[in-house]
């Protein structure tokens, strides 16, 4: 029978491009998921959800739900780093990789940033090249179950080498841009580069 764990693709060793210990300095390990919601929980419609990717693209594009979990998807272990000092290990997130989204609009040359926009209103920024590291994903289901609401479901991004404020739950569009720019909380004091082993929390 096919084992569909030996597909999950293991990046929790991405830690050594940054730093020496997989527990990030100042974090404590649990094994709970916390939400952390600047506000509530949006509701989802399946039927009139539509997920845009525009800005620096040859090809803007509106996808509908259908459309979107039809992209080619990878299953990944990961860790999860919170700004608030928690970091869980081993999350099992299954997506869309940043970079087939980024293939399918056609990036064009003059980008160097990246702007996710969310159903709460939430934003958040990165550089392009941040953007297409791996481990950075457009999550539908964690630990194999579709993603909790609470949690960015239907579809969130994940970070594993940022703090994980720089992803979006609830994402509902990608701009692309030619000039940086900084999201909700890169706007309200927190770090806008966001590396955890470098204890980048605040700005
Ligand atoms: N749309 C949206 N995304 C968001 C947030 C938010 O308030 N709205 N909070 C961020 C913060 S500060 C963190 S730590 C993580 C928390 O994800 P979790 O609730 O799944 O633990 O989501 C991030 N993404
Ligand atoms: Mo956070």
């Amino acid at each position: 029978m096919h084992d569909r764990r030996t597909d999950v693709k293991d990046l929790t060793g991405l830690y050594r491009t940054y730093g020496d210990d997989r527990l990030p300095p100042g974090q404590r390990e649990t094994s709970r998921f916390p939400v952390l919601s600047k506000s509530g929980t949006p509701s989802f419609d399946r039927e009139s959800w539509r997920f845009e990717v525009w800005g620096a693209v040859d090809d803007p594009l509106t996808l509908s739900w259908e459309e979107f979990v039809a992209l080619p998807t990878e299953r990944q272990r990961q860790d999860f780093h919170c700004v608030t000092g928690w970091s869980k290990f081993d999350c099992e997130f299954t997506g869309v990789p940043f970079t087939a989204l980024a293939d399918a609009a056609g990036v064009t040359d003059d980008a160097v940033h990246v702007m996710f926009h969310a159903m709460d209103d939430y934003t958040t920024n990165l550089p392009l090249e941040d953007c297409l590291a791996e481990g950075v994903l457009f999550v539908t289901e964690f630990d194999g179950e579709s993603l909790p609401a609470e949690h960015g479901g239907p579809l969130r991004v994940v970070t594993p080498h940022k703090y994980a404020y720089k992803g979006a739950k609830w994402v509902s569009g990608v701009e692309f841009l030619t000039e940086p720019e900084r999201g909700y909380w890169e706007k309200r004091g927190y770090s806008n580069t966001a590396n955890p082993w470098a204890e980048e929390r605040y700005a």
